[in-house]
């Protein structure tokens, strides 16, 4: 313990003396592009291929416009996107899919699941002709990329997804597709949670994909979900946790052998459920101790009024308190003639620099205000661990109705972090780079 607390005592030291205050500046803008209802943005770096780091990067925009009604919503992707900064404007976005409504997250497909590595695309909402969501899988390690191979022909009825993880849900070495979805009923209103998982059958999705659904979890996690591993009784829990947007709480589900193939043996534990409406949940070590922090953007309906939080993990996760903390508070979005609103939305932790990061800071975040129009990046004020005072900064005010989702990763190699954030309803993407 007595290093690391030296290590963050001249770190702090360094920090506070290195710069004229604590905070970084802003990133400064590279440029924007016009494109039309973007909405999730993610880049990956492939695994497999020919190059670098900067080569085998791709960017990935989804978009979904609610007057698509034969449902065309795009999405599009632009491989090594860090060789084509100047100028952003003309970025020449490909089209990778345009078979599903109200696209949602990309998800990435790791080499080992299906045997190519690619990208899980997510679809469905609740508004009329878009309540049919799909997942489907792409290979994109071939030029134009693969695909779609659909996972999800044994529906039985509209699912709305927002993500999918692959995960060994049944212990036999294979991956299999993990997701929350939520379905609404078009005369009552009323609203199923399921989460459930395609089966793989080690069947390359290429031929022929009648991937068999198992349900683990009746109205549990439907939006947001991730997959830890915790400890409680001297022993490793492969553990799901929660963001349960319908129920309005944070949860987290376990096995006591990690199979997950027979939905009697979940047992579930409630974290919190005044959190409101999770909008999505993350597990990232915000305050540089080393040891992961689960949070989270909650929206508090009644009150029209976003928090971000973080719970501190306790030794035993089934049975210790997990301490909530506000990291940010009073986010209120700008309100719809027709639908719910809410703010704040997607998140992403990032170092400004591989400097700051290997000189142990503590991470920034970065957060999209989602339906009030605006991005964030909050900072911490301190490099103290027991400090989670953070600075909010406004990064983009598109002045639209609704921002889309950021993502940040240094896509040019040089050191300094890109941040790349969607404009929903002005239609951009922007990209903003720390190199000074
Ligand atoms: C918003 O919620 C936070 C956290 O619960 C609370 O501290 C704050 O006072 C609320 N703001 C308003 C305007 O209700
Ligand atoms: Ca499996
Ligand atoms: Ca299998
Ligand atoms: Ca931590
Ligand atoms: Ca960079």
């Amino acid at each position: 313990m007595a290093p690391r607390v030296l290590t963050c005592a001249l770190t702090c030291a360094l920090t506070v003396l290195g710069a004229s205050g604590l905070l970084v500046d802003p990133p400064r803008l590279l440029g924007e592009l016009k494109l039309a209802n973007a909405a999730f943005v993610e880049v990956y770096t492939a695994q497999r291929g020919e190059g670098d780091d900067v080569a085998r990067k791709t960017l990935y925009v989804s978009s979904f416009n609610p007057g698509n009604i034969i449902g065309d919503d795009k999405v599009y992707y632009l491989r090594a996107p860090g060789r084509q900064l100047a100028p952003v404007a003309e970025w020449d976005m490909k089209v990778l899919d345009h078979h599903a409504d109200w696209t949602n997250d990309i998800c990435y497909t790791p080499p080992e699941a299906v045997g190519f590595e690619g990208v899980t695309v997510t679809s469905g909402f609740l508004v009329p002709f878009k309540t049919h969501g799909k997942l489907q899988v792409f290979n994109t390690e071939v030029e134009p990329p693969a695909g779609p191979y659909l996972l999800t022909t044994l529906d039985t009825k509209d699912w709305a997804y927002h993500r999918a993880l692959w995960h060994d849900m049944d212990g036999d070495g294979d991956l299999d597709l993990s997701t929350a979805r939520f379905h609404q009923n078009s005369i009552t209103g009323h609203i199923t949670k399921s989460f459930a998982y395609m089966t793989n059958d080690g069947v390359n999705p290429a031929d022929s994909g009648r991937w068999h659904q198992v349900e683990v979890i009746a109205d549990g996690p439907d939006v947001g979900f991730r997959w830890l591993k915790l400890p409680s009784g001297g022993k490793t829990y492969d553990v799901l946790l929660g963001g349960e947007f319908w129920n309005e709480r944070l949860t987290v589900y376990w096995t006591e052998d990690g199979d997950w193939s027979n939905p009697e043996n979940v047992q579930s534990r409630i974290v919190d459920d005044t959190t409101g409406q999770v909008f999505d949940v993350f597990y990232d070590d915000l305050n540089g101790d080393g040891v992961p922090e689960v949070w989270a953007s909650c929206f508090d309906l009644p009150n029209k009024n976003g928090s971000l939080y973080k719970w501190t993990i306790p030794d035993d996760f089934i049975n210790g308190d997990w301490e909530r903390t506000t990291l940010d508070t009073n986010f209120h979005p700008n309100s719809m003639l027709f639908g719910e609103t809410m703010s704040p939305g997607s998140a992403i932790i990032f170092h400004p620099s591989d400097a700051a990061r290997d000189a142990g800071n503590k991470p920034l975040i970065l957060l999209s205000g989602d339906d009030d129009g605006n991005q964030y990046i909050l900072q911490p004020v301190s490099q103290d661990p027991a400090d989670w005072t953070y600075a909010r900064q406004t990064l983009v005010e598109t002045g639209g109705t609704t921002a889309g989702q950021v993502t940040a990763d240094d896509i040019d190699g040089d050191g300094y972090t890109e941040l790349i954030t969607a404009g929903y309803t002005v239609g951009k993407v922007y990209v903003f780079t720390y190199a000074p």
